[in-house]
C-alpha cells in the first residue's frame, strides 16, 4: 500500500515527544497512521553513520533516523540553516552570515538525507518534506531516480526577490524548490513571493498558482497551518486545576495575568515587547501592581552567537522592568526560560487576561492560535497580535500592532485591559471560529490534496 513518509530535520519520536516545544508532530498528527514513516536526524552525532537508517516502530508508524557527524551538522544546522537561511527568511539580513563551507554541508546532509531515505523508500510512497532544511532534498531524490509524488510545505515566512537575491545561492534554492511537485506556504503572500522569486531570477512561467521550470510544473500554494483547537480547548478547560496553574493563579492576587510564550529566538520580538511592557506601566501607571506578565521562553538554538546574545539582552531588559517598577508584593515580569509542559500551558493561557504575540516575522505562530483556542467564553481575554505574523492574515479581530512600535505595544495592552466584556465577547467568537474551522487536520487534507495522494484515514475506509 502507498505510504505517507514525513521528512524533517528532527524527528519526534513519542518518547521523547514530552520535552519538545515544536508543535510539527501535533500538526500531522492525522498522517501517523499505522504504516507511515517520519524520517530524518537522530539527534546524536557519530563519527562514521551509517546510511542505513535506524527503525523505531511506535504505534504502528515507522521512525527511520541517521546519525550525522559533527562537522556536517555544524555547517549544515549551525552555518547554513539558522546561521544564514533563517535570517533571511525573517527579513534579518544583518544577522545573515553566509559561508560557501557552510553552504556545501547543508548540500552534504542534504544528499545524505536523500541517499538514506533511498534505502528505505519505496517507489509508490508519497515523501512530504517539511521546512528550510531541506530545500533541496526534492532535486536529490529525483536525481536518485524517485518518481513518486513529492511536496514540500515551509514553515517559516518567504521574502521577495529585491531580499532573496542578498542569499548568493538564490538561484540555486529556488530551483531546488521547482524539483518539488507541491511546494505549499504559511500565507498567500508566501506563495506569491516565491513566484515573483521563480521568475524573476530562473526566468520561469508563472500560470496562476503553478510555476513551470525546464518542463516541469509545481504547484505554489498557500495552505496555513492550524492546530487541533478542540482537544486543547479541552486540555486548557482541564487544566486549570494543574497544580502549577493554580500556583501561578494564587500568585497574581486578583491582579491580571498578560501571557508571552515563544521559543527563544530573535524573530519573537522579545526586547520590543519588554520594552513595551515597561512603556505601559510608565504611560498607564494606573496598571501598576493591577498586572504581572509572564512570559514563557524555552532556551533554543544556543549553539548560534545570536541566540546567546539575545538571552544576555532580555537577563538585562528584564532586571531593569523589575527594578525599576517592582514593590516588596509585587513583581511586574516573571521570565521563565525553561519549558513548560503542554497541559500546563494550556491551562495557563486560559487564566491569562492578555496574550501577547508580537513577532516581528512569523510563519504563522500557533501561540497566537492556542491561546484563543484556550479561552473560556463568557469572559475571554484579549490577543494582542503582530501585523507580521502569518496569524494576523486570518485573525483580524485581534488587536493588531506593528511589532516594530513598542509604544503602539503598550497601547494595545492598554486597550485589552480595559475593554468591555460585551466586546471580548464579540472578538472572541470571530476568532474562535476561525480557528476552530482552520485545523490541523484541513491543513494535512488540503496538502495531501494538492499532491493527489488521499488521507490516511480515508485509505483505510
Ligand atoms: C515554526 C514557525 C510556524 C513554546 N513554548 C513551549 C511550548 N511551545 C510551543 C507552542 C507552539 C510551538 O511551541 C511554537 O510554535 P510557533 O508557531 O509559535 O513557532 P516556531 O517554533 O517558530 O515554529 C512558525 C510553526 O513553525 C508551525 O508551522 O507557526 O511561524 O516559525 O505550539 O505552544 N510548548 C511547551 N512548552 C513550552 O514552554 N510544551
Amino acid at each position: 500500500m502507498a505510504r505517507i513518509v514525513i521528512v524533517s530535520n528532527r524527528v519526534p519520536i513519542p518518547k521523547a515527544r514530552v520535552t519538545a516545544a515544536g508543535g510539527l508532530a501535533v500538526a500531522l498528527r492525522d498522517l501517523l497512521v499505522p504504516g507511515s514513516m517520519w524520517f530524518g536526524w537522530s539527534g546524536r552525532l557519530s563519527d562514521e553513520p551509517s546510511l542505513q537508517p535506524a527503525l523505531v516502530e511506535a504505534r504502528g508508524v515507522t521512525y527511520a533516523t541517521i546519525d550525522l557527524t559533527r562537522e556536517a551538522h555544524r555547517a549544515f544546522y549551525v552555518g547554513f540553516a539558522n546561521g544564514a537561511l533563517w535570517p533571511l527568511l525573517h527579513f534579518r539580513l544583518g544577522l545573515m552570515h553566509f559561508r560557501r563551507e557552510d553552504y556545501a554541508g547543508y548540500l552534504e546532509v542534504n544528499a545524505t538525507f536523500a541517499a538514506a531515505l533511498g534505502n528505505v523508500l519505496q517507489p509508490d510512497d508519497t515523501v512530504w518534506a517539511h521546512d528550510y532544511h531541506l530545500l533541496p532534498l526534492g532535486r536529490l531524490l529525483r536525481k536518485q531516480g524517485f518518481t513518486g509524488p513529492l511536496g514540500f510545505f515551509l514553515h517559516v515566512p518567504f521574502v521577495p526577490p529585491s531580499m532573496l537575491e542578498a542569499m548568493p545561492v538564490a538561484r540555486e534554492l529556488v530551483a531546488d524548490l521547482c524539483s518539488y511537485d507541491v511546494v505549499g506556504f504559511q500565507t498567500e503572500e508566501h506563495a506569491i513571493d516565491f513566484r515573483d522569486c521563480a521568475h524573476r531570477l530562473l526566468g520561469a512561467t508563472v500560470e496562476g498558482e503553478y510555476v513551470r521550470l525546464n518542463g516541469r510544473r509545481t504547484r505554489v500554494f498557500a495552505d496555513p497551518i492550524g492546530i487541533d483547537a478542540r482537544s486543547f480547548a479541552e486540555e486548557a478547560e482541564r487544566s486549570v486545576g494543574d497544580k502549577l496553574v493554580q500556583r501561578v493563579f494564587g500568585s497574581l492576587s486578583g491582579r491580571a495575568l498578560a501571557i508571552g510564550v515563544d521559543r527563544m529566538d530573535y524573530s519573537k520580538g522579545l526586547p520590543n515587547r519588554f520594552e513595551a511592557y515597561g512603556r505601559l506601566l510608565e504611560r498607564y501607571p494606573e496598571h501598576r501592581s493591577q498586572i504581572s506578565f509572564l512570559q514563557i521562553c524555552p532556551r533554543s538554538r544556543e549553539e548560534v552567537d545570536e541566540y546567546r546574545k539575545l538571552r544576555a539582552e532580555l537577563d538585562r531588559l528584564t532586571g531593569r522592568i523589575n527594578g525599576r517598577f517592582s514593590e516588596f508584593d509585587w513583581t511586574p515580569l516573571r521570565y521563565s526560560t525553561r519549558a513548560a509542559p503542554r497541559a500546563t500551558l494550556a491551562g495557563l493561557y486560559r487564566i491569562a487576561r492578555v496574550g501577547v504575540v508580537t513577532p516581528l516575522r512569523d510563519g504563522m505562530n500557533l501561540v497566537a492560535k492556542e491561546f484563543i483556542a484556550a479561552q473560556p467564553d463568557e469572559d475571554p481575554g484579549v490577543l494582542v497580535l503582530s501585523k507580521f505574523a502569518g496569524a494576523a492574515q486570518d485573525l483580524g479581530e485581534a488587536l493588531i500592532v506593528n511589532p516594530f512600535d513598542p509604544d503602539a505595544i503598550a497601547d494595545a495592552i492598554h486597550q485589552a485591559l480595559t475593554m468591555p466584556l460585551e466586546e471580548r465577547r464579540e472578538r472572541q467568537v470571530a476568532l474562535k471560529a476561525k480557528v476552530f474551522e482552520a485545523t490541523a487536520s484541513a491543513y494535512c487534507q488540503r496538502f495531501l490534496d494538492a499532491l493527489g495522494t488521499s488521507m490516511p484515514a480515508l485509505q483505510a475506509a
